[in-house]
């Protein structure tokens, strides 16, 4: 009888020990990050609130890869995170088509993948867990519907509007979706039109020489909408060197909503412009917290964003973090 009740009593202790550990400092994951590039000053803030959110978690280890705006070099640090046998894949798509492949192997693998910022094309997702970032489209409406309100608000509602538009990186999930969000508004104003659409890849001298090849073209520009500041920050340099005021001759929208576009709205060189919010690094740690603890995350992350022109860039300016 003695040692039956020993043997409880160990057993019992056993057990208190096991589940003190389980709740014990969490398992250290090794998370690898793919980033597509550094071509705006709304990707660095992205990046680095990713950096500091993972550094903030000593139960994280974040390998990072800058692909320089390169998909060969995104899938190659894909099947480097798979040969390191990470824990989980954190990615943001250049362009949407191409990576179902290397996402295949990290299924086979079991490495996890979740998006952020930009995602993958839909005959993937499947591949990946959750997208976390904007809806881009709803920005391109955002877009849309701010230029209806200004038009009639300067008595131009029925003038024939000609619109050009710098578009991002070719297949890239927000130069598709914006794009599409702006023509989903334009249907409800016949008398606009898009008279000539380019990419400036994101960037301020890709928007400054587009900019300045239309202007060559034809000045009988009204609006120029920008998928992002950088490109609009380029072309009003450009229409300043073709003797226009951006900002009063040319109405001037961009999107991202970072600080060279508060210090262009409040010099009345810019319109407005979208917030598109890089500082996704909390949730993308949540996320994979969850993941790592066995909790369901939920297959869509979206980010709060607003819209900032004339009206309210100057009182925001101050607190704004990228
Ligand atoms: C949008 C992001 C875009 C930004 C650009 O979420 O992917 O890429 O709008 C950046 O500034 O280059």
């Amino acid at each position: 009888m003695r040692n039956f009740r020993k043997t409880l009593i160990l057993i019992a202790a056993a057990m208190v020990l096991f589940s003190a550990s389980a709740f014990a400092k969490p398992k250290t994951w090794v998370v690898g990050f793919s980033q597509e590039g550094s071509e705006s000053e709304w990707r660095t803030a992205d990046t680095i609130s990713v950096q500091n959110a993972f550094l903030a978690d000593p139960s994280f280890d974040l390998l990072y890869s800058d692909a320089q705006n390169k998909q060969e070099n995104q899938i190659m640090a894909i099947r480097s995170f798979i040969a390191r046998r990470v824990n989980c894949i954190l990615f943001t798509a250049l362009v949407e088509t191409g990576y179902g492949p290397v996402l295949e192997e990290a299924k086979r693998a079991g490495i996890p993948v979740v998006m952020i910022d930009r995602d993958v094309a839909k005959e993937d997702r499947h591949l990946r867990l959750t997208i976390i970032g904007s809806d881009f489209m709803k920005e391109g409406e955002k877009a849309g519907i701010w230029l209806a309100n200004y038009l009639k608000e300067k008595g131009m509602a029925d003038k024939p509007i000609n619109i050009v538009e710098l578009q991002g990186t070719v297949g890239s999930a927000p130069a598709i979706e914006r794009a599409k969000g702006f023509r989903i508004i334009m249907k409800d104003h016949p008398n606009w039109q898009i008279t000539r659409s380019q990419s400036g890849d994101f960037t301020t001298a890709g928007g400054k020489a587009v900019m300045e090849a239309f202007l060559k073209e034809d000045k009988n520009i009204q609006v120029l909408f920008a998928h992002n500041d950088q490109m609009a920050l380029g072309a009003e340099q450009a229409i300043k060197e073709a003797g226009l005021q951006p900002g009063k001759d040319i109405i001037v929208i961009g999107m991202d909503g970072v600080k060279g576009a508060f210090q262009a709205i409040m010099n009345g060189e810019q319109n407005c412009t979208v917030e598109c919010n890089p500082l996704l690094g909390p949730q993308a740690v949540q996320a994979i917290r969850d993941l790592r603890d066995g909790k369901k995350i939920p297959p869509r992350i979206w980010t709060i964003e607003g819209l900032f022109d004339a009206t309210n860039a100057a009182a925001a300016f101050p607190t704004r973090q990228y």
